[in-house]
């Protein structure tokens, strides 16, 4: 019986690694202990899998962020271990969501673009594909957020404090990486993917940067402490820290070296693995398929370039073929602010060989582009390098054969707006790929008390690795019995997450109120400050109109904001002192309550997108590239409120508009009126509006004298020197938002009608499974088999 032999192996590690009984140990000693038996158990499968994909064709995915949370209860559903581990728990008086709880987020990644990279891999591993995922180990992941007097505060996350159980150090797989400045040991940690039902498990290979030397002896013994151990920590330096930017290139040596450092050790250990058993690189192409996740790692394209003419003698011809079948390119937003160029001199101060190359490349596609007969005075429109910069889009479209996209409408505005003399050039390498999200992590493991229903309503648990069947449960959407256990299950949820919230955010809410959350990064652009003048808006009604009735409702947030984002920062503020003004009117008795919950984080997702009745997906048309949260919801059961953006088209396209809350400006009509739009204007015109737009500036609230909300008022009326008033059209929308809050409060006085929207939202997810996704680069970009 496994449960035996995974006692007697905890009970080794407790002793080995603790020195202690396992009844001794604590609660985050026996979470090690529980890991570390686990990877036992599945690590001759691991090597297994690694030789079952031995000279076939291999993805790998560079990302500079895998934003994984935590990992056991992933890892014990996907190896079928967990009822098994839960009942061995039990016998010896262990509560296993102590053991669960006690294990840290590993924090990898900002948001989006990182949470993408970690369900692609639960995916790639559950379809049998041979998808490896290359990054880096950030000592210190995403920060950890706390409210000071309402403003945020970070913390260093360091969440290798008790050690990583699920890594192994691989020591004899280290590379050197050499910097203008020095040569620097990357070391790889590996950390298993499994797949569910464990018959692959892939690898996530994060690299760590040390010195070549640790220590000299020769400056210790001069008495020269610091310089003794220099070395070691300039070395380390590169992968001590994530930069928690989601949304702005930051154009930091640091950051160019963290960059440079995961993609060239990533490409050497697969160059190295390739001439183990290849004489020549004629079939590398045909072996490896390298997708860049944003152009984070586009450096990897000279960096191959190097490596293959420089060290590997190859033709520079050759060489430039072998590259550009090789890789492929996924773009993630259209906001200009955040595509990455990198000022010429630090390239060519830090990374001289490869500067030199990227000059070449721009060469190269100059005549290029004359050949195809593009005009002289059109080419710098295309450079590369262009003035001081090195445009990192450019050079990853023009040195890959794939550019995607990751929704329809994201993908369609790239071709006919900031793409389109690329897509011009190369139309057969523009493709869309709709985002995705596993329903292992977002519905069997957040919510087993809604997977175990479908599972009995369909009387199988293909779902968990098909997710197109739940789209058999529309046959129960008037079932009132069906709509009912749901409402049950949506309440045992929403329960939960109450009494979670009472614990760590020290807050009460009504369980009966409509749950209304918005959780992701902040940013003007995906509107925080839309929702809080909205909340305001309605505050101040509910207190002067007699006759106003809603049902109560408590509005959420979660959110970081970067910490260098002043007017991010200003919302958090602003939105919590709606909170303390709105939370303790006795007027409003508890009606609308308003909770931002701190520390956002995977973990505390996983909590918060099953107890949701309401999804808030309300970006301004054209700036959200796809979205994931949202498909989290709908997964979940509950309707969006949403503007046409991102992935929320294709949502509302699935599961029907009349289940749904979509309102607001789309893309054509802010093309159309850009150009003439007031805000104040637009302010003036929407009754109430003013009123709580000014709350910013006339004392209602305080910003403790930092100056942040009177900027937020300025950034909506008067603009800045990169933009103008209101860019996010927070005045134009407000009022069709509020209409559309009017409908979802009328709409949920009918609950079986509610519940049936609901139950359409979940029954219609099918397409959002990033199994669907993956499937979908694997076919049609990388070309690889399941073993
Ligand atoms: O990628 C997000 C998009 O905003 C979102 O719409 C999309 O669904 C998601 C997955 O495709 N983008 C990010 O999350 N971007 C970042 O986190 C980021 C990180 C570092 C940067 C720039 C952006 O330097």
């Amino acid at each position: 019986m496994k449960k035996q032999e995974i006692l007697k192996k905890m009970e080794g590690y407790a002793l080995t690694e603790f020195g202690k009984t396992l009844e001794e140990c604590t609660s985050k000693e026996k979470y090690i202990a529980l890991s570390k038996a686990v990877m036992e158990e599945i690590v001759p499968t691991w090597i297994n899998s690694k030789q079952k994909f031995e000279g076939k064709k291999q993805a790998y995915y560079l990302s500079a962020e895998f934003l994984m949370g935590r990992a056991l209860t992933n890892n014990l559903i996907n190896s079928k271990l967990k009822s098994e581990v839960e009942d061995l728990l039990n016998e010896i008086n262990v509560d296993y969501n102590v053991i669960e709880e006690a294990e840290e987020d590993a924090g990898l990644g900002n948001g989006g673009l990182g949470r993408l990279a970690a369900c692609f891999l639960d995916s790639g591993a559950t379809l049998d594909l041979p998808l490896t995922g290359y990054g880096l180990r950030y000592e210190f992941g995403i920060f950890k957020q706390s409210f000071k007097d309402g403003f945020q505060d970070e913390d260093g996350d360091n969440w290798l404090q008790h050690g990583d159980p699920w890594s192994i150090r691989k020591e004899s797989d280290s590379v050197t990486v050499s910097f203008a400045d020095g040569d620097v040991l990357a070391v790889p940690y590996d950390t298993p993917i499994i797949g569910y039902g464990q018959n692959t498990i892939n690898t996530l290979r994060l690299w760590k940067s040390e010195a070549l030397n640790n220590f000299d002896f020769e400056e210790f013994n001069n008495q020269n402490y610091h310089q003794s151990v220099k070395e070691k920590n300039d070395a380390e330096t590169i992968s001590k820290c994530l930069y928690p930017n989601d949304s702005n290139d930051e154009g930091k040596k640091l950051r160019l070296k963290q960059q440079y450092f995961f993609v060239s050790a990533s490409l050497q250990d697969l160059v190295r693995k390739h001439k183990e058993k290849y004489s020549s690189f004629d079939n590398f192409s045909a072996l490896h398929s390298i997708q860049l996740n944003d152009t984070h790692p586009a450096v990897a394209i000279p960096e191959l370039m190097r490596i293959l003419t420089k060290n590997e003698g190859i033709s520079w011809n050759k060489a430039w073929d072998i590259v550009v079948k090789s890789f492929a390119y996924t773009n993630h937003t259209l906001l200009a602010e955040a595509l990455e160029q990198w000022p010429v001199h630090l390239y060519q101060s830090l990374l001289p060989t490869i500067y030199e190359i990227i000059v070449k490349i721009d060469a190269q596609l100059k005549e290029e582009l004359k050949e195809k007969g593009i005009k002289e005075e059109e080419l710098y429109e295309y450079e590369i390098i262009s003035g001081d910069c090195i445009k990192m889009a450019w050079l990853s479209i023009y040195g890959t054969s794939s550019t995607n996209g990751v929704a329809e409408l994201h993908t369609n505005l790239l071709i006919e707006s900031e793409l389109t003399k690329w897509y011009n050039l190369f139309p057969k390498r523009f493709n869309n790929k709709t985002n995705g999200i596993t329903q292992r992590r977002w519905l069997l493991q957040s919510n087993p008390e809604l997977a175990g229903y479908i599972t009995k309503l369909l009387g199988s648990d293909k779902w968990i690795t098909d997710l197109t069947e739940l789209k058999k449960l529309e046959k129960f959407a008037d079932d009132k019995e069906a709509l009912e256990d749901f409402v049950n299950i949506k309440q045992t949820k929403k329960d939960q997450l109450a009494d979670y919230i009472e614990e760590h955010e020290g807050i009460k809410i009504d369980r009966n109120s409509i749950f209304d959350i918005q959780i992701k990064r902040l940013h003007e652009y995906k509107r925080q400050l839309l929702k809080a003048f909205y909340i305001l808006d309605l505050y101040y009604r509910l207190k002067e109109q007699p006759g106003f009735d809603i049902h109560p409702r408590t509005f959420i947030f979660g959110a970081k904001a970067a910490p260098g984002y002043f007017r991010a920062k200003g919302i958090i503020k602003y939105i919590n002192e709606i909170a303390k003004l709105i939370n303790n009117d006795k007027d409003i008795n508890g009606k609308i309550k308003v909770v931002f919950v701190e520390n956002y984080r995977v973990s505390y997702a996983e909590k918060l997108f099953p107890a949701a009745d309401v999804s808030e997906q309300i970006s301004t048309a054209g700036k959200e590239a796809s979205g994931t949260g949202n498909m989290k919801f709908m997964l979940n059961g509950a309707p969006t409120i949403g503007t046409y953006d991102g992935a929320n088209v294709e949502i509302v396209a699935e599961a029907g508009e009349e289940n749904n809350f979509i309102f607001g400006l789309r893309v054509e009509d802010i093309e159309k009126i850009k150009d003439s739009y007031d805000p104040k204007e637009e302010c003036e015109k929407v009754k109430g509006l003013k009123r709580v737009v000014d709350t910013l500036v006339d004392g209602t609230f305080t910003d403790g004298d930092t100056g942040m909300f009177a900027e937020l008022y300025d950034s909506i009326f008067k603009g800045a020197s990169w933009h103008r008033p209101d860019q996010y059209f927070l005045m134009k929308d407000f009022d069709s938002y509020r209409q559309a809050q009017q409908e979802v409060d009328e709409a949920y006085k009918d609950k079986v009608a509610w519940a049936r929207k609901c139950w359409m939202n979940m029954s219609n997810a099918g397409k959002f499974s990033s199994d669907r996704t993956i499937q979908q680069y694997a076919d049609e970009i990388w070309k690889i088999e399941k073993a």
